[in-house]
């Protein structure tokens, strides 16, 4: 049975698969989007390495040229998705969004490199320049006291999380115009963000176009900026890794030791003291108030934070199918709406590598409990923490990867 769902994760991934990228499930997301590439380069090369570096590279080639690596790249036309790349405007080689998303591929790329070195020395040296490109882009332009920031919600890949809703409340959409969702085309309004909130995501996708993604003009006039726990974990974790495998194999790392001391000063300022947990600060302001799946990267970003423990042993003794992806407690808290509290596999996978690299037996719980989700509910886009029901898209490219590369029965003991 669950030699099956290997197979059925095979299936799921290579029919999302496009060749040189993987859709993150076709309908509802016909592009080829950042971190989701990421998870599923991780999947492919339990089974087909080549793939796995292709992936990334692909990826790579959308690189802007100072740096940014886009969270969407529209390789094929597709007028199904909104909105598309006519409204971004993006100014890369490939047509592109313009803001980025979590680093999770320069972590994939080393643990890809380390899964057979023999295959992919080449590749990783041909890559390497662009991914020390893109950790610099984020050191110059997203960094505040060495947190870093988001400049719109679709940038940290938790769109709807509540960490937003005050730095969203600041914008006021005005003269927006209209337009068509098709998300809601695909999946049930109540599992999506409000129009509310759309609204002012395409405010900053047209604020960004009118500044032509320029990141000087925008740190001045866009009124989003929020230091995420997510991204500040996936960022240090991406630069230690720079330096593991550049300091291996003699490529350059210049400036990623004190960029290594920033970002750790920079979680530190993240540390909400009165709540016990990682939080979002909205900047300038302060704490959102906000307990998420976010707030247990820290290991993932090698910091073996004991003060995190209890709310995450709470988090996982909470929920029948943990982690939800905001706390159950919250007044914010909505089981099947996206990032306001659904749990997310990959997430659950970022989770536990960074528990397991600390010998904690929680990485075995919650990898075991990710393991029963899927094998109950099959390759969700996400999943109700309370009842374990599949929600949002199905067929999902990187929760099949998850089972492959780390809940599933072969990819091996935490
Ligand atoms: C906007 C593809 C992406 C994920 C994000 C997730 C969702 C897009 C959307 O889907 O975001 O980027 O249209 O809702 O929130 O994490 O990368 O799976």
């Amino acid at each position: 049975m669950l030699q099956d769902l290997n197979q059925q994760a095979v299936e799921v991934l290579n029919g999302n698969d496009r060749g040189t990228y993987t859709l993150p499930t076709s309908g509802l997301y016909p592009y080829q989007w950042n971190w989701d590439s990421a998870i599923c380069a991780l999947g492919y090369s339990t089974y087909d390495i080549d793939r796995a570096w292709t992936e990334l590279e692909t990826l790579f080639a959308g690189q802007w040229s100072g740096g940014m690596v886009p969270h969407i790249l529209f390789h094929e036309s597709d007028p199904g998705y909104f909105p598309g790349p006519e409204v971004w405007g993006g100014r890369g080689p490939v047509p592109s969004s313009g803001i980025t998303q979590p680093p999770v591929a320069i972590s994939a790329a080393r643990m890809i490199y380390e899964r057979a070195p023999e295959q992919g020395g080449d590749r990783l040296a041909k890559l390497y320049p662009s991914m020390l490109a893109w950790h610099r882009w984020f050191m110059r332009w997203r960094l505040d006291a060495g947190a870093v920031c988001v400049s719109h919600p679709w940038e940290a890949g938790r769109d709807n999380a509540p960490d937003w809703d005050g730095a969203m409340a600041r914008i006021k959409p005005n003269g927006v115009g209209t337009y068509q969702r098709r998300d809601t085309d695909h999946v049930s309004a109540h599992m999506r963000p409000s129009n509310d909130e759309y609204d002012r995501y395409v405010w900053l996708v047209q604020l960004g176009r009118r500044l032509k993604w320029d990141e000087a003009a925008l740190r001045a006039e866009n009124p989003f900026r929020v230091a995420d726990p997510a991204m500040t974990f996936i960022c240090l974790r991406a630069a230690r890794d720079l330096l593991a495998v550049g300091e291996s194999c003699g490529f350059e790392t210049n400036g990623l030791r004190s960029d290594i001391a920033s970002l750790e000063r920079g979680a530190e300022t993240l540390w909400n003291g009165a709540m016990g947990c990682y939080d979002s600060r909205t900047v300038p302001g302060g704490f959102t108030g906000s307990l998420s799946n976010a707030s247990f990267l820290c290991w993932y970003a090698g910091l073996n934070d004991e003060r995190q423990l209890p709310e995450l042993r709470r988090a996982l003794e909470r929920s029948a199918y943990p982690i939800a992806s905001y706390d159950p407690d919250s007044q914010h808290f909505d089981p099947v709406r996206y990032w306001r509290g659904p749990t997310w596999a990959f997430m659950n996978m970022l989770i536990g590598t960074g528990l397991a690299e600390f010998d904690y037996p929680e990485a075995r719980i919650l990898r075991d409990a990710t393991r029963s989700l899927i094998s109950r509910s099959g390759f969700s886009e996400y999943f109700n923490p309370l009842t374990g029901d599949p929600a949002g898209g199905n067929s999902f490219a990187w929760t099949a990867a998850v089972w492959l590369a780390w809940a599933g029965p072969t990819a091996g003991e935490t």
